[in-house]
């Protein structure tokens, strides 16, 4: 498999915390989003939708990374990233879909360079924009943790899901926005558990800085 991923970027993080739970090792394929390598010509060729990440596997090429994990637990059921039973899996994917719908989507980059090139935003003002979303989201990711009495020290249950999964990029950039995260204490404390696992550190940002 060939992972075409840039470090800094969630949904590419959120993919390689997935490949090293599952324990599948790809070649890294780095697509630089500072230099704009994802709008170029070569890239466009790999994902037409010029996004990261893409995964090439058996002359198909993947993308979208809910559909790639999705295609990676189908493949490599074991461990599982999604619990038994249907409530739960429920539970699960709606605390993914939380985060993979409704707050990364509007902190991408592209929306981003809009605020600063066709609005005329300043980095404060974007700052404020990803600070107001992630805020919102993670407000509520708190209260549906708080509300899980059976839970551990992950999102859900004992061990690592697929809400961990994408619950742990996002609060990476929550971090390098300067978000201050003192005020969701149990993300916190979920974010901090998954960092005793090889899984989430080698898959960290800080592991794959080009
Ligand atoms: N829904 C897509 C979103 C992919 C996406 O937005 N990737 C970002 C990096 S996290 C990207 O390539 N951004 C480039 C840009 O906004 O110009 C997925 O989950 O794979």
């Amino acid at each position: 498999m060939k992972l075409h991923h840039f470090f800094r970027s969630g949904t590419s993080h959120r993919l390689r915390i997935a490949l090293n739970l599952k324990g599948l090792t790809v070649e890294h394929i780095p697509v630089d989003l500072r230099r704009e390598e994802h709008l170029g010509e070569a890239y466009r060729a790999v994902n037409p939708q010029m996004l990261v990440p893409a995964l090439e596997h058996g002359g198909q090429t993947f993308i979208q990374s809910p559909a790639i994990i999705e295609w990676l637990e189908e493949r490599h059921p074991d461990p599982p990233l999604l619990p038994a039973g249907a409530d739960a899996r429920a539970q699960v994917r709606a605390l993914a879909a939380l985060v993979g719908c409704d707050i990364h989507p509007v902190n991408n980059r592209r929306i981003l360079e809009y605020l600063r090139h066709q609005l005329g935003c300043d980095e404060a003002a974007v700052n404020a924009w990803c600070a107001t979303w992630i805020s919102a989201g993670f407000d509520a990711y708190e209260a549906l943790l708080a509300r899980d009495g059976a839970r551990g020290a992950f999102s859900f249950g004992h061990a690592p899901t697929l809400a961990d999964v994408y619950l742990v990029p996002q609060v990476e950039s929550a971090r390098r926005f300067q978000v201050d995260l003192a005020r969701w204490p149990l993300i916190s404390a979920v974010d901090a558990a998954c960092a005793q696992l090889p899984a989430f550190r080698e898959a960290a940002p800080a592991a794959h800085a080009q």
